[in-house]
Order: structure tokens, then C-alpha cells, then sequence
């Protein structure tokens, strides 16, 4: 009897300080040997194996540059965790130019039956001028039909080209579900990256940097920022649309939009939710790991995506002044859903997880009750704890329904 009374203690104490993590079962996941010597003999210049990873120490999220530690939310907030977004800009992602420009938003296409009637489609041009030049950021949102409004919603920055996201349904497609996601209460939205920024190397000529570019230093913005640049004009539609509950927005990227995904959450406080599939390097992974992609790989492969000044941490990941970890830590106390997929080791998963689990300090340390244990959860296992969240799912590099499900699982708990 009291036994059984101090374990029903023991159990709503773990709960309070936030020790509680649901989903924990199942064998914790590791790579599997076959999958290692397949990518291995593939790519003999890629590191796949554990024990090949070097030692390294990451640099600690709550201790500033100078050497004080950061004990209370009020300095994190007022002093270290600028000081990092701006280490991220300095050398990751990039400084967006301080060039004015206008915006207007034009809803071009409104539909109150779409989906069968169980959805409202808008179809909104996003104007963006400066200069005599402009662009148009095509955003198409589904909003549920019958439900109360405004409804929270997920903002997919779509990086695979507009075959995936068809606004007129005729095509559909596991990395856009926007029926289920509407059946599930949310309103579903997505823009094409390339309306911002064609994902190509062309010395900043095209795109937003043709349009707000002056001059180009190293830490002018890459691609993956203006990206994200353009997520937040999204987000300042959402705030006009009395739909949308834009304090319940969660911005969702597969990859390189994983990737932009986390830098949007990041300059972008307005964001409820970041969920980033599958990021890898530059993303959710710890570069001093070296597991999979390098920064020296990713720089050579896709020299548009980050800073010029990233380069300098080519094959010298120790001197980068953060990891990805405190990436993470910039989107606390909001929430953060990161994930993995089996075969894809090249976006090392055990980084992506390690990443999660070293943030977690700030999101403690800003009350939110988050705490995730060193080993990973089991295959197909979502791990949630308050306001972070992982999954490693079986099979390749992809973004997929069953994703989708446990992105919408986690915002239920998070987000609504
Ligand atoms: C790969 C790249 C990754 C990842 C991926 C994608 O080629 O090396 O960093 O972003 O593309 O976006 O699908």
C-alpha cells in the first residue's frame, strides 16, 4: 500500500519537473550494420561509422562568450541568446540586408468548397518591391471548414517543386497531406522556396538577392536565410488573416527546408513550432560529429545555401563558434520537433538527437518542463517531452504521412 503510494508520488513528481517522456520503449535505435557498409562502399570519403566519430566538446549553450554563465531566463533572454542568433548569422546563415522594401498581399484565388467542402482554399500573392524590381511569393492555404476559428496552422516551406502541393488537389501528394491535416483540425499552407530564392549558384543575381542585395560581404545571407526570409512574410500574412490563429503557426521543412525551418524558428520568434525532417548538416546536426555530410561537403556541393564566412569551417569544425544544439536552444521556450530517418545517414540521426538533447538546458531553464534521456528512442518510437520533440522512422530520406501524423501529434500537445 505504501509502496505502491510512494511510486503514484514518485511518478506526479516526475511529471512536475518535466522528467516525463511518453513514447520511451522499445530497443533505442542504432545504425544498422548493412546500411553502414552499403553507404560506406558508396562514399569511401564519408564517415558512417560510430566509432570513426571524433572526440569533441561542444561549446556550452550557458556560457557566453566572455565566460559568464547564464543561470537565469532574463539574461538568456536579454543578453546570450542574441549573442548566438548572431554568431549563427555571422558565420552560418547570413545577415539579411537592411534594404527597404514593400509588401502587399493579394488573395488571388479564394475556393469556400474545396476539399469537398471541407476546406477553404486561398491563394494569396505575396508582393515584395524594392528598387523597381519585384517578386511574387505564391502562398496556398487550406483552411478546415466548420471548425472555430482562428485554427492553428503548419507552414510547409516546400523545396520539391510545386508537383507536391497542388492547390487544386487533382495531384496529391505523402509530403503535403493537406487533407489530413485538415481533418485533423489544422489549416495547411506551403509556398515554393524557389518564389523566394532559386536554389541554384548564380553570385546572388536572382531571386531576393537581386532584388535587396547592395554589396555582398561574408556574412551576407545564403540561400537557406533568404528562405527563411521568405517564411516570415508568410507569417506576416498569417497576422492579417482572422483565420489563422498566428500564435499557433508551426513552419515545417524537409532537408534543406528542414534546415531553413530551424533558421526561420530561430529569427523568427513569432513561429509557435518548428518541425525540421530530416536536416542534416547545417540543420539539425552536430557538425563536430563529422558523421555523414561535412561542412566542407555541403560547401562544396551547394556553395549558394550559407555565408561565405562558412567556409572557414571546412575540415576545422572545432573552431565554429556554436553547434547546432544552440540552434535549437534559439527556438526555446517555443517548440521544437526534430527527425531522423533510418537509411538516412547521411543526415546523421544520432546527431540530429544529440543536437535535441543538448538544447534542452535553456528550454529547462525557460520553465518549459522539456527533458529527453542520452539514448535514442526505438525505431518508429516518437519521444515528447513539453516543448521538444523525435522520431526516427524506418526508411529513406523522405517526408511522409506517417511523419506528418507525428508532427500533428506533437503540435497537439504542444501547439493547441
Ligand atoms: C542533399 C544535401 C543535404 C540535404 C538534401 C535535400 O543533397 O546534401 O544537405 O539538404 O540534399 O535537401 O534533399
Amino acid at each position: 500500500m505504501n509502496k505502491s503510494r510512494n511510486m503514484i508520488f514518485a511518478i506526479t513528481l516526475l511529471f512536475m519537473q518535466g522528467g516525463y517522456v511518453s513514447g520511451q520503449s522499445g530497443e533505442a535505435w542504432k545504425a544498422s550494420p548493412e546500411v553502414v557498409e552499403r553507404l560506406s562502399k558508396a562514399r569511401s570519403d564519408i564517415n558512417y561509422y560510430e566509432e570513426k566519430v571524433p572526440s569533441y566538446t561542444l561549446p556550452d549553450v550557458l556560457v557566453s562568450s566572455s565566460g559568464k554563465k547564464i543561470t537565469s531566463a532574463a539574461s538568456w533572454k536579454k543578453s546570450r541568446r542574441q549573442e548566438i542568433l548572431d554568431l549563427f548569422r555571422e558565420n552560418l546563415y547570413g545577415r539579411v540586408p537592411s534594404t527597404p522594401y514593400t509588401k502587399s498581399f493579394t488573395v488571388v484565388n479564394q475556393d469556400k468548397n474545396a476539399m469537398n467542402g471541407n476546406a477553404t482554399l486561398k491563394q494569396v500573392d505575396i508582393t515584395i518591391s524594392s528598387g523597381g524590381k519585384s517578386l511574387v511569393i505564391h502562398l496556398t492555404l487550406f483552411v478546415p471548414n466548420n471548425v472555430r476559428k482562428p485554427v492553428p496552422a503548419f507552414l510547409l516551406i516546400d523545396n520539391r517543386g510545386p508537383a507536391n502541393t497542388d492547390p487544386t488537389r487533382k495531384v496529391k501528394s505523402e509530403f503535403w497531406p493537406a487533407e489530413q491535416v485538415i481533418e485533423r483540425g489544422y489549416a495547411i499552407a506551403v509556398f515554393y522556396n524557389a518564389d523566394v530564392d532559386p536554389d541554384n549558384y548564380d553570385e546572388f543575381k536572382n531571386g531576393i538577392h537581386g532584388i535587396l542585395d547592395r554589396e555582398r560581404q561574408p556574412d551576407s545571407w545564403g540561400t537557406i536565410a533568404a528562405w527563411a526570409w521568405g517564411a516570415s512574410r508568410c507569417m506576416d500574412y498569417f497576422v492579417t488573416d482572422k483565420d489563422i490563429d498566428n500564435k499557433k503557426v508551426a513552419v515545417v521543412g524537409h532537408s534543406r527546408g528542414g534546415k531553413t525551418a530551424l533558421w526561420a524558428g530561430a529569427e523568427d520568434q513569432r513561429f509557435a513550432l518548428v518541425v525540421s525532417n530530416e536536416s542534416g548538416c547545417g540543420g539539425a546536426a552536430l557538425a563536430r560529429r563529422k558523421y555523414g555530410e561535412t561542412i566542407a561537403r555541403i560547401n562544396a556541393s551547394f556553395p549558394h545555401w550559407f555565408c561565405t564566412n562558412y567556409r572557414k569551417y571546412d575540415n576545422n569544425e572545432n573552431a565554429l563558434p556554436v553547434d547546432m544544439h544552440m540552434l535549437m536552444a534559439l527556438i526555446a521556450p517555443r517548440a521544437v520537433y526534430v527527425t531522423s530517418a533510418a537509411e538516412d545517414l547521411w543526415a546523421d540521426p544520432r546527431g540530429s538527437y544529440l543536437s535535441l538533447c543538448n538544447s534542452i538546458p535553456v528550454f529547462q531553464l525557460l520553465k518549459t518542463k522539456s527533458s529527453l534521456p542520452p539514448e535514442m528512442p526505438a525505431l518508429n518510437r516518437p519521444v515528447i517531452s513539453g516543448k521538444t520533440g523525435y522520431h526516427i522512422r524506418d526508411g529513406a530520406h523522405n517526408m511522409l504521412l506517417k511523419d506528418w501524423k507525428w508532427f500533428m501529434d506533437f503540435a497537439d500537445v504542444a501547439m493547441k
